[in-house]
C-alpha cells in the first residue's frame, strides 16, 4: 500500500508536534513505521490520505460504538451548529444528557460534564480526597486513567509501598500519594488496606482493563474491592471511560452487578466529540463547586456540540439495546479462532491479541508479550486493509458498524499470518 503522503505530512508534523502527534500512542512507537494520516470514517472504514481503506478496530480509541459517522451523530450536529458552538452558560441539552446518563447508569445520581476522561478522573479523585479528608489512593499496574499527575506512577518494591513517579515532571511528593498494587491481587489490596487503611481516599479501577490490553476482572476481585472500601471507608470509583456503555448499556457495574460510589465516563459518551463526565451518589455530589468546597471547572464543559451529538449516542443505545448483543455475537466470531501462540481476551466488544502463549490476568503477565510479533502483526494485516491498534497493550473495538463480511476479511488476514 502506498503510503507517500502520509510519510511526507509525518515528517511536516514533526516540526512543529512533538513527535508529530497529538498524543503519543498515535505515532506508531509500538509498531514501528509510519502513522497513517487519516482523511475520513464511514462506517467500519477510514480512508487514509494516499487513498488505502482500512477495516478499522481502533474506532477513535473507543467512542465510536456505532462506527464513522452514524446518522444520528451527524444530523444532531448539523441541526445545532444552527445554534451556536459555545455559550459558557448553562443549556437544556446538557441537562438531559446528565439526566439520561443518570437514568442507564444506577450509581451515578448526579453527574458533572467535562471534557475528557483525564479531567473526569482528576476531578473523582479530588472529590474522593475531598469527601473523605485523605490523601491516598490506591491504583493497578497496567490501568491507565489519563494524565493525572498523580496518576502517573508504578509500583514501589514491595506492596502497598508508595507509587513512584512513571512519568518526568510528576514530584515525588504526588507520586507519594499513590499506591499502584497487581490487578487481580485480592491479597494485595487487603494489605494495602490494613497498613494504611485510615489513610486511603478510594481506591480508582478499570473494571474491565482496555489499557494493558483488554483484561477481564478476576471472579470476585470487583466485589472484594467493593468490601474493602465499604469496610475502611473509603470510595471506590469505577473508571468507565473505556466500559461505560461498551460492555453494556449500563457499563462494567452493570454487567458485573456492583455498584461503585463514582464512575468516570468518556469516549462514546460525546459520540467523537470531546465529552466526558464523572459522578454517583449525591451525598458526594454535593460537594463539588459551587455547591460545595471541592473546585472544579471548565470552559467548554457541557459545549453544546459534544452534548448533542452525546444526546443522540446515548438515545439511540437506549432505544436499540439489542446493539448489545449483536457486538457480542460479532466480536465472539472475531476472536473464536484463537492463533498458535496467541492469548485472546474478549469482554463485550473489546478485545487484544496478546502475544503471548500463557494466560493474561495483570501487568505482570501482559508485559511478557512478544512485541516485536505483534509489530509484525500489525502491519501484516495493515497491508491487508485492516487497522488494530498500534500497541500490544491496548484494546480493539468491533462496532456496531463491523459487518460480518468485515469479520470475515479481517479473520482471513490473521489466518494468513500464521500460516
Ligand atoms: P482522555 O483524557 O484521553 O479522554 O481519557 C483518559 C482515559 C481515562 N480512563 C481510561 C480507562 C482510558 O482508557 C482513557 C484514555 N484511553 C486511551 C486509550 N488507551 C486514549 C488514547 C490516547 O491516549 O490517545
Amino acid at each position: 500500500m502506498k503510503s507517500e503522503r502520509s510519510e511526507a505530512w509525518f515528517t511536516r508534523a514533526q516540526a512543529v508536534i512533538p513527535g508529530g502527534v497529538n498524543s503519543p500512542v498515535r505515532a506508531f512507537r509500538g509498531v514501528g513505521g509510519i502513522p497513517r494520516f487519516i482523511e475520513r470514517g464511514q462506517g467500519s472504514r477510514i480512508f487514509d490520505t494516499d487513498g488505502n481503506s482500512y477495516i478499522d478496530y481502533v474506532g477513535s480509541w473507543g467512542p465510536l460504538l456505532l462506527g464513522h459517522r452514524p446518522e444520528p451523530v451527524i444530523n444532531a450536529l448539523r441541526e445545532v451548529l444552527e445554534a451556536g458552538t459555545s455559550f459558557g452558560a448553562p443549556t437544556e441539552r446538557e441537562v438531559e444528557l446528565a439526566e439520561l446518563i443518570a437514568q442507564t447508569v444506577p450509581s451515578m445520581e448526579m453527574v458533572r460534564l467535562v471534557n475528557s476522561g483525564t479531567e473526569a478522573t482528576m476531578s473523582a479523585l479530588r472529590l474522593a480526597r475531598g469527601f473523605t479528608s485523605r490523601d491516598l489512593v490506591i491504583k493497578f499496574e497496567g490501568c491507565y486513567h489519563g494524565h493525572v499527575d498523580s496518576l502517573l506512577v508504578k509500583g514501589g518494591s514491595g506492596m502497598a509501598t508508595l507509587g513512584i513517579a512513571d512519568s518526568a515532571g510528576v514530584p515525588k511528593a504526588f507520586a507519594e500519594t499513590t499506591i499502584s498494587l497487581p490487578f487481580n491481587s485480592i491479597s494485595a489490596v487487603e494489605k494495602a488496606f490494613a497498613e494504611r487503611g485510615g489513610q486511603i481516599a478510594a481506591v480508582i479501577v478499570e473494571p474491565v482493563v482496555g489499557n494493558m490490553g483488554c483484561v477481564p476482572p478476576a471472579p470476585g476481585f470487583l466485589e472484594a474491592l467493593r468490601e474493602l472500601t465499604a469496610r475502611y471507608g473509603s470510595l471506590l470509583i469505577f473508571d468507565e471511560v473505556m466500559t461505560g456503555f461498551r460492555v453494556a448499556l449500563g457499563g462494567a457495574q452493570q454487567r458485573f452487578g456492583i455498584q461503585p460510589d463514582l464512575t468516570t465516563l468518556g469516549k462514546i459518551i460525546g459520540g467523537g466529540l470531546p465529552m466526558a463526565a464523572y459522578g454517583g451518589r449525591a451525598d458526594i455530589m454535593k460537594k463539588v463547586a459551587p455547591l460545595g468546597p471541592v473546585y472544579q471547572a471548565g470552559t467548554l464543559s457541557g459545549n453544546p456540540l459534544a452534548v448533542a451529538a452525546g444526546l443522540a449516542m446515548l438515545r439511540y443505545l437506549i432505544a436499540h439495546a439489542e446493539i448489545y448483543a449483536t457486538l457480542e455475537a460479532r466480536a465472539a466470531e472475531l476472536t473464536a479462532w484463537t492463533p498458535p501462540g496467541v492469548t485472546v481476551n474478549r469482554v463485550g466488544s473489546m478485545f487484544t491479541f496478546f502475544f503471548s502463549p500463557d494466560r493474561v490476568t495483570d501487568w505482570e503477565s501482559a508485559k511478557k508479550c512478544d512485541t516485536a510479533r505483534f509489530g509484525k502483526f500489525f502491519h501484516f494485516l495493515l497491508e491487508r486493509g485492516v487497522y488494530i491498534a498500534p500497541s500490544q497493550f491496548e484494546a480493539g473495538f468491533v462496532s456496531a458498524a463491523h459487518s460480518e463480511e468485515d469479520i470475515r476479511t479481517t479473520v482471513k488476514a490473521a489466518r494468513e499470518f500464521f500460516q
